[in-house]
């Protein structure tokens, strides 16, 4: 089954949203098999945005990310990946539609409120990164039944 990493930012998690973005996936019906409020170390937070390196807003989006806590979440699910970021909406909150989490929590690129992986590739990649194997939960809910 597919797996993307997602993590509210520290702004998600000063505005007291963690729950809400938490809802909106379990209410579409994915599967929650990884979690953990971190702050992330500045090596880690250039390497899971390693390919910005060379943008001019690096060093302001390391520093943001290292700024206050995140929740990090690994969830799981039919195309999870790309509905996800459906879900999420377009990286900069003004183009974002209403409904998606950008579109309806935030104002500026620079706080966007989540990350979502893009590919399957950065997925897995970006689980890797930020979680051990042993924190990954495999489980079984009887809801599954009712969503596939
Ligand atoms: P994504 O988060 O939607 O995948 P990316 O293009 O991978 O978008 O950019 C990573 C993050 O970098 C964005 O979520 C956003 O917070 C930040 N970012 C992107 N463009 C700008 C910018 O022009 N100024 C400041 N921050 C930016």
């Amino acid at each position: 089954m597919e797996k993307t990493f997602l993590m509210v930012k520290p702004d998600g998690v000063q505005r007291n949203v963690i729950g809400e973005i938490v809802a909106r996936f379990e209410k579409k019906g994915y599967h929650l098999v990884g979690a953990k409020l971190m702050q992330i170390p500045t090596e880690l937070a250039e390497e899971h945005y390693g390919e910005h390196k060379e943008r001019p807003f690096f060093g302001e989006l390391v520093e943001f990310i290292t700024s206050g806590p995140v929740f990090a979440m690994v969830w799981e699910g039919e195309n999870v990946i790309l509905t996800a970021r459906q879900m999420m909406g377009a990286t900069n909150p003004k183009d974002a539609a209403s409904g998606t989490i950008r579109g309806d929590f935030a104002v500026t690129v620079g706080k966007n409120m989540i990350h979502g992986s893009d590919s399957a590739e950065s997925a897995e990649r970006e689980i890797g990164l930020f979680f051990k194997e042993e924190e990954l939960v495999s489980y079984e809910k009887t809801m599954n039944n009712w969503v596939n």
